[in-house]
């Protein structure tokens, strides 16, 4: 018994510490990461002006030569769309270079633009500086080109071009891994050395968030359609999976894991067009303002951030059809969240009254004037907020206080016009939830939270009536 008694204690508190889940919470780079929610992608290269996606990586440098290369038009159209910061394919498979390397012989130094004296990546990051965006950077761990590819030499390479771009390019604020490994120029998969990657991002920029199919930072969301999950946990379990081949289903990809014990939030890479890069052939199938819009709720509003593809031409420039439908869609979205019908409205907790008589203890109190009330039970999963008279309302944005972790594991959302109820329900927030439905009339509305770890993790309600035809694809 005396052996026994000890080693029971310890038996319930490893109980006890598995029951209590630890919460994992996003760093303060990943905060600020939610932040950004939306921002461009730029696919531009070799592959530009040889109609491919894929180049082979045996295209003479020649072929890149744009004839009147803006950055700072890419950037002022970004920032016009309202995008945050952009992320550029510094190198795509085929190994070719948009900086001078010294690491490589496939570069736009060997190129005949600005004679080989250009380089994209000093003006992109000069242009992000100038308007006040994020300057990110891709850089393909599969490369078709360099002779160095399927040995251990070449995560030495890859290694050293990493630090290349952060000593003259930085700050770079999100690092784009892709996960595609094929065959390099001598026949050879590369094994790469994710941990040394992953160790020299970490001393050369502790604050870059780091992108691949399963982090350390951000995951991929498991398709190229820029559509997050209706379930979208921002935690994942990668213990014995890697990039590529290696990770987890793209389901799982999707949804993440519900108590996953790391916080890595998805990102929707989609393009704007069929293809990431620029084809003249795909002018006239330029996503429309409407399908933009859908996308920001398919993707932002499902708690992810949006990373939009955006291929420059072969002058070197957005081309007029992109930068026309990226104005509609800002357009849109202006309109669509310029009258929150709650702002100024109090939200009230439900508290338990039971204790004073009342069966039911359907009476609220106003949340900021809670600690006037600190002798009845206050319910902060459940609150209220009332109208003087019926609404109209077909959009829900909540927003949950993500740097407590994502708490909220269920909601229920009751609309309340005398004795007409109706109700949407949701699984996860996150850093935000748009929820579209057909309209309703309400007085009042009720939110049902499961789960917040006695906390109240909801940060902002807002309640649109927004243009009818742009939900209906939902
Ligand atoms: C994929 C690549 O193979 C595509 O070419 C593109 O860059 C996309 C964003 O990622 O894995």
């Amino acid at each position: 018994m005396r052996i026994l008694k000890p080693l029971s204690l310890l038996f319930s508190f490893a109980l006890l510490a598995n029951c209590i889940h630890a919460q994992p919470k996003p760093s303060s780079p990943q905060l600020a990461w939610h932040n950004m929610e939306y921002y461009f992608f730029f696919h531009f290269g070799p592959n530009t002006f040889t109609d491919l996606e894929w180049g082979h990586g045996t295209e003479p440098a020649d072929m890149f030569n744009p004839t009147e290369l803006d950055c700072r038009q890419w950037v002022r159209t970004a920032k016009a769309a309202g995008a945050k910061g952009v992320i550029i394919t510094a190198k795509h498979h085929d190994g070719f270079c948009l900086w001078p390397s010294k690491y490589s012989t496939h570069t736009v130094r060997e190129s005949k633009w600005k004679d080989g004296k250009g380089d994209v990546l000093k003006e992109l990051s000069a242009a992000c500086k100038e308007y006040g965006l994020k300057f990110g950077v891709y850089l393909s761990p599969w490369d078709r080109n360099h002779p160095d590819y399927g040995t251990d030499k070449y995560n030495e390479v890859y290694v050293n071009t990493m630090k290349e771009l952060f000593s003259n390019y930085g700050p770079i604020w999100e690092f784009w891994w892709d996960g595609a490994n094929g065959e390099g120029p001598n026949g050879k998969m590369q094994v790469y050395d994710w941990a040394l990657f992953k160790k020299t991002i970490k001393e050369l920029s502790p604050n870059t968030v780091v992108f691949s199919d399963i982090g350390p930072h951000i995951r991929w969301v498991g398709n190229e359609s820029g559509i997050a999950g209706t379930t979208n946990w921002n935690t994942l379990d990668t213990a014995g999976f890697t990039p590529g081949k290696g990770s987890p289903s793209r389901d799982t990809l999707t949804a993440g894991n519900k108590y996953g014990k790391v916080w890595i939030p998805a990102e929707c890479d989609v393009s704007i067009r069929p293809g990431w890069f620029y084809h003249e052939a795909e002018d006239s199938k330029v996503r429309t303002p409407e399908n933009l819009f859908d996308l920001w709720l398919k993707s932002v509003g499902r708690g992810s951030n949006l990373l939009l593809n955006i291929p420059p031409d072969r002058r070197g420039k957005i081309h007029p059809n992109d930068s026309l439908a990226l104005v509609g869609f800002s357009n849109l979205r202006d309109r669509a969240f310029k009258n929150d019908l709650l702002s100024g409205r109090k939200l009230y907790y439900k508290i338990d009254n039971r204790g004073n008589g009342r069966a039911d203890g359907s009476v609220f109190i106003p949340k900021d004037k809670k600690s006037e009330f600190n002798k009845v039970p206050v319910l902060k999963n459940e609150q209220m907020i009332s109208f003087s008279k019926p609404q109209n309302i077909n959009c829900i944005v909540l927003n949950e206080r993500i740097a407590n972790g994502q708490t909220i594991t269920g909601f229920r959302i009751v609309f309340i016009n005398g004795d007409d109820r109706s109700e949407i329900t949701g699984t996860t927030i996150g850093h935000k939830r748009i929820l579209s439905f057909p309209v309703t009339t309400a007085k009042s509305i009720e939110i049902y939270l499961t789960d917040m770890q006695n906390r109240d993790n909801l940060k902002t309600v807002s309640a649109y009536l927004i243009d009818e035809s742009l939900i209906e694809k939902q």
